[in-house]
């Protein structure tokens, strides 16, 4: 027994003594800090098909900092999910150079695949065998088969070759240096910068052992609204200390960089990207970084968007300013230039102001630079079409920007499983250049973190299930989110049969029933202001048009809807034409996404042949619906859960009942307000009058 054994064998001796002392049953221990590698007991029947192709695990070769991981891994979870007899084969982790001659078979399906590729062989004699090129798909490959194992799927497919879809698979943190977290409503940040570098919590490996697990492979641990004091002398040994501690799970550490920290922590006075001052800053700034952090990921910006400093300042392009900083760091990693931009003039249509921008310097961006586009053209909405740039720039390096945190999608109240929204944009066809997920193959994609200091993660039970999918859909855009649902839930609470047959369908509708409730037939913006937790569609008066509901919705006496056709902004032409032309024509378009790209009089017939007031009405009708049927569902679950984690999810989706009647209230109140129309028969009257809404007040609200 290797002496981490035993001190592993010592810890958990004690804590089950100490949980008898305490007269604590192992399941109101549950409080989600193992997400989803709990690893919980096999069924007997289970456990015994598989000894039948396990046992004790070995590596053949060395093993370093990453081995090392894998075979901790594959302790832990075997030991939790068998106990100790572990089969009668055995598991062995190899890497391609270390096969015999007779094993060629084996290294065959690896053959120019990509980095962090393996494959899982079942070896009559030996047992289950995992292949790889590099350490770290030994560890991934040793995340797969204990999550083959618990979530109960069939044996035999687990034999086969895994390949990642995109080389960079980020999470983007926007965490600040005094912990709080920008939009962030899990508590306070997990990095305790104040502490750094001395002290390494315990759950900086844990987090990296969950990055690790769904293919996660960097992240950017700093908010986008970026302090300069992530780049300055006293930060560095701190990075270092997480870089160093991350490594051997192979999520390289990047930061956010500040446009201006030549001025404002180098003493420049200017950040002109063509000074030969302000260059040579940075690129002794990127030598000093590289000389500690040998694979220091890159730098993140944002850059001239929402009053961040940027390149335009001095009257120079985006990629200007990328290319500068790309020059400093060389080859060694990579610029990620965000799209997110308001641009200071142009109010005839946010939605357009990114393209605008960034399409007219397509192919002037250096290979080291990615630009970062979020999903959809305004700001991670409930539901917007794909972002008309990922169609237009084939010469740029593109990379996705999704929300892992549900800024405008309720926060931490309630199940709003993002996976089905993720996948309607990575599946979305841009044209010529394919789908979304096509463009992105070469490059990535990031998610902005829903992590906190709460002892769940993530705020919420359901929104680790948010993590877990934005991982594995990095890693494989083509997986289903009813596939994800499930392997999640299986492992984070019941691999049961009939708890994964109601669990699986809630948590897919349950991002449909927020957009119902929300922002149905393709409204935006709707959220209030500052913090946008709840409806504020009234808001009209804030000092710039695009920061106010009543421009996205457009609506008076008459209609409702943006206009972005050629009668209107016209941002459709923004869109490839045979991409454009099925939202052209309210007739035959999907009606999910009618109001972002029409606007249309409140008796408009939709296809159906209902009034557009009464099929929005019913829409709001049905996401309250569907939040009712969702705690129904789950008050039936509590068979299958633990104690703990049953009640924290049934108290939040009593939230995210309450906060959906307040959302479909008054919104359908302010409506009526403008056009003046009765409610159809056998519906309900809002429970309050338009000003008892308007006089709602949320200052203290998180995450602003
Ligand atoms: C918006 C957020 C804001 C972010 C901004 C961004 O409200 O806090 O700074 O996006 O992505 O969604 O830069």
């Amino acid at each position: 027994m290797r002496v981490r054994e035993v001190v592993n064998r010592i810890g958990a001796v004690l804590t089950a003594l100490l949980c008898a002392a305490l007269a604590v049953s192992p399941a109101s221990a549950e409080d989600g800090y193992d997400l989803w590698l709990r690893y919980a007991p096999l069924e007997p029947s289970r456990a015994e098909q598989v000894r039948e192709v396990t046992g004790p695990v070995a590596i053949r070769g060395e093993a370093d900092g990453t081995v090392g991981a894998a075979l901790d891994e594959l302790e832990r979870g075997l030991g939790r999910m068998l106990g100790d007899d572990r089969g009668r084969k055995s598991i062995t982790l190899t890497r391609i150079a270390d096969l015999s001659d007779g094993e060629g078979w084996l290294a065959d399906s690896l053959v120019g695949a990509p980095e962090g590729s393996f494959a899982i062989a079942a070896d009559p004699h030996a047992g289950t065998v995992i292949v790889a090129r590099e350490d770290i798909g030994l560890l991934y490959g040793a995340f797969a088969l204990l999550r083959h194992l618990a979530s109960d799927r069939p044996l035999p497919e687990m034999a086969r070759t895994y390949r990642p879809a995109m080389p960079l698979r980020l999470l983007n943190h926007w965490d600040n240096p005094d912990g709080h977290v920008e939009r962030g409503y899990a508590g306070r940040s997990i990095f305790d910068w104040w502490h750094l570098p001395e002290k390494l919590d315990p759950e900086m490996i844990d987090y990296a052992r969950a990055n690790a697990s769904i293919g996660i492979n960097g992240a950017v641990v700093n908010n986008v609204n970026a302090s300069p004091l992530f780049l300055t002398k006293r930060y560095l040994p701190k990075l270092k200390r997480l870089a160093d501690a991350w490594r051997p799970y192979g999520v390289r550490l990047y930061i956010s960089a500040r446009f201006s920290a030549p001025k404002d922590i180098g003493g420049l006075d200017t950040a002109d990207p063509l000074d030969p001052a302000v260059r040579a800053w940075w690129r002794d700034k990127a030598d000093e970084i590289y000389a500690q952090i040998p694979d220091f990921g890159g730098f993140l910006v944002k850059a001239n968007s929402e009053g961040q400093p940027g390149p335009q300042d001095y009257g120079r392009t985006h990629a200007d300013g990328a290319n500068m900083l790309a020059a400093a760091i060389g080859d060694r990693g990579t610029v990620i230039w965000r799209a997110f931009v308001y641009s200071a003039e142009d109010e005839t249509d946010r939605a357009k102001q990114a393209y605008e921008e960034f399409v007219p310097l397509d192919g002037q961006f250096a290979n080291n630079v990615i630009v970062q586009v979020k999903n959809g053209a305004i700001d991670f909405q409930p539901r917007e079409p794909f972002h008309p740039i990922f169609g237009a720039m084939p010469n740029t390096r593109l990379m996705l920007e999704a929300q892992i945190t549900r800024e405008y999608l309720g926060q931490a109240s309630g199940i709003a499983y993002l996976a089905p929204m993720w996948s309607e944009v990575l599946d979305a066809q841009t044209g010529r250049a394919g789908t979304v997920a096509h463009v992105i193959a070469p490059v990535g994609m990031a998610g902005v973190a829903n992590t906190g200091s709460d002892r769940n993660w993530t705020g919420t039970h359901f929104d680790q299930a948010n993590w877990y999918a934005f991982g594995r859909l990095a890693w494989d855009p083509s997986l289903s989110p009813q596939q994800i649902a499930r392997e999640w839930a299986a492992q984070t609470f019941s691999r049961d049969e009939t708890f994964l047959g109601k669990v699986v369908p809630m948590m897919l509708g349950s991002r449909e029933a927020v957009a119902d409730y929300m922002t149905p037939l393709g409204l935006a913006h709707q959220m209030a202001t500052g913090h946008h937790y709840g409806p504020g569609p009234w808001v009209c008066d804030l000092a710039r048009p695009e920061w106010n509901p009543c421009y996205y919705h457009a609506a008076d006496s008459e209609g409702i809807g943006f206009d972005r056709t050629a009668y209107g902004s016209d941002a459709l032409a923004q869109y490839a034409p045979e991409i454009a032309r099925q939202w052209a024509d309210p007739a035959t378009m999907d009606e999910r996404y009618l109001l972002w790209f029409h606007h249309l009089e409140w008796d408009h017939r939709m296809q159906d042949g209902r009034t557009l007031w009464d099929a929005m009405i019913a829409r709001y009708d049905a996401g309250v619906a569907e939040v009712d049927a969702m705690a129904q569902t789950w008050a039936q679950l509590a068979p299958y859960v633990d104690p703990a984690r049953h009640r924290a999810v049934s108290e939040s989706l009593a939230i995210q009942q309450r906060e959906a009647r307040w959302w479909r209230d008054a919104s359908i109140a302010y409506w009526r307000s403008l056009n003046g129309l009765p409610l159809p028969d056998g519906v309900r009257v809002p429970e309050h009058d338009l000003d008892y809404y308007r006089s709602l007040e949320f200052p203290e609200a998180p995450g602003k």
